[in-house]
């Protein structure tokens, strides 16, 4: 994990900490910052909207501030009962932080911004708001310039920012602006803290971001990934391979024919997304992994609210 190594007259009493909610619309960029910030590859990324189902907590560590982010899944309104969990997960985030960091993606500002925008003028009086413009990377300087006039425009007093999640310009000014509006107080974690997400919960999202990576159009959508077995390398109790992290998953997906194509001929495509997980998972552990993935079929469940959180998807965390 990155941490700061800034020297000053930051005493004990000085310190800051608190949380953080990472929100924006779908593709904003969100995970890849959270990413960026740990250093280590804790949330799923893909290029596709609404990636993250998760409300998932990083934990960056510093010597004046220990800064706790929630990455959120995209905010967007949309009926499917899939969708307005995923909308809750980011509300509650919210309602938990200290201060609300609106990412906003530069090269699109169409009607999901304006949905984050409306979302964030309704903040509570006292929670910090900092507003960062994503990937200034690809961004041309009048594009950026006319983006930060806007925004600084629409909320006077709140610090607008541009950044890049993915060469991590700006993110050295960003950390700076949220410790400033963090509360005092000591840090809340242990230093050495990533996450709170289970490996387990890392491994599903894993495959499901292979998923991402290998499929196209909708089926990423009419995907869950669920463990079945987790067992760490023997000598442990309870089983498991010498040496090895033996997981095993179910895929599910919603039809018969998306079985098909997820599996893939000769079993190809399912192949390729276990070798993808595999290697991020095994990254993560820093070992060897054992990856078994089954493909169920578990009709329309998108639709329904009971296999949504049976899938792990409903609970608010
Ligand atoms: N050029 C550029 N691309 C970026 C940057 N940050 C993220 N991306 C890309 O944008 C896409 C979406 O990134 P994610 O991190 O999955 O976005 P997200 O906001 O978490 O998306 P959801 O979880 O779907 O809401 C990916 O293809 C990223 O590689 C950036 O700073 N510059
Ligand atoms: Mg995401």
């Amino acid at each position: 994990m990155k941490a700061d190594t800034k020297e000053g007259g930051h005493g004990p009493d000085r310190h800051r900490s608190g949380f953080v909610a990472i929100v924006g619309a779908p593709n904003a960029g969100k995970s890849t910052l959270l990413n960026f910030l740990l250093d280590e590859k804790v949330a799923i990324v893909s290029r596709k909207p609404q990636t993250t189902r998760h409300r998932i907590l990083g934990i960056l560590t510093g010597k004046e501030a220990q800064m706790v982010f929630w990455d959120t899944p995209g905010y967007h309104s949309n009926a499917k009962a899939l969708n307005q969990e995923m909308v809750s997960r980011t509300l509650s985030a919210l309602h938990d932080s200290d201060v609300c960091l609106w990412l906003v993606d530069g090269k699109r500002m169409g009607q999901e911004h304006l949905e984050t925008r409306g979302l964030v003028a309704g903040l509570p009086k006292g929670k910090g708001l900092l507003i960062a413009i994503n990937k200034a990377d690809v961004m041309a300087p009048d594009e950026l310039r006319s983006l930060k006039g806007a925004l600084s425009g629409a909320f006077p007093g709140t610090r607008v920012l541009a950044i890049s999640a993915r060469t991590g310009k700006g993110v050295g000014l960003l950390k700076k602006g949220i410790t400033r509006l963090l509360p005092r107080g000591p840090a809340l974690y242990p230093g050495d803290a990533l996450t709170d997400q289970p490996m387990r919960l890392i491994a599903s999202e894993f495959v499901r971001e292979a998923v991402f990576e290998c499929t196209r159009e909708e089926l990423p959508y009419s995907t869950a990934v669920t463990v079945d077995e987790y067992l760490e390398p023997v000598p442990s109790e309870g089983g498991g391979l010498p040496g090895k992290t033996y997981i095993s998953v179910t895929i599910h997906v919603e039809k018969e024919n998306q079985k098909a194509i997820m599996i893939g001929k000769g079993g190809a495509r399912l192949q390729a997304i276990g070798t993808m997980a595999r290697r991020n998972i095994e990254r993560l552990l820093g070992g060897p992994v054992f990856l078994k993935i089954f493909v169920r079929i578990s009709k329309d469940w998108t639709k329904n609210r009971k296999t949504i959180r049976e899938f792990g998807y409903g609970d608010i965390a």
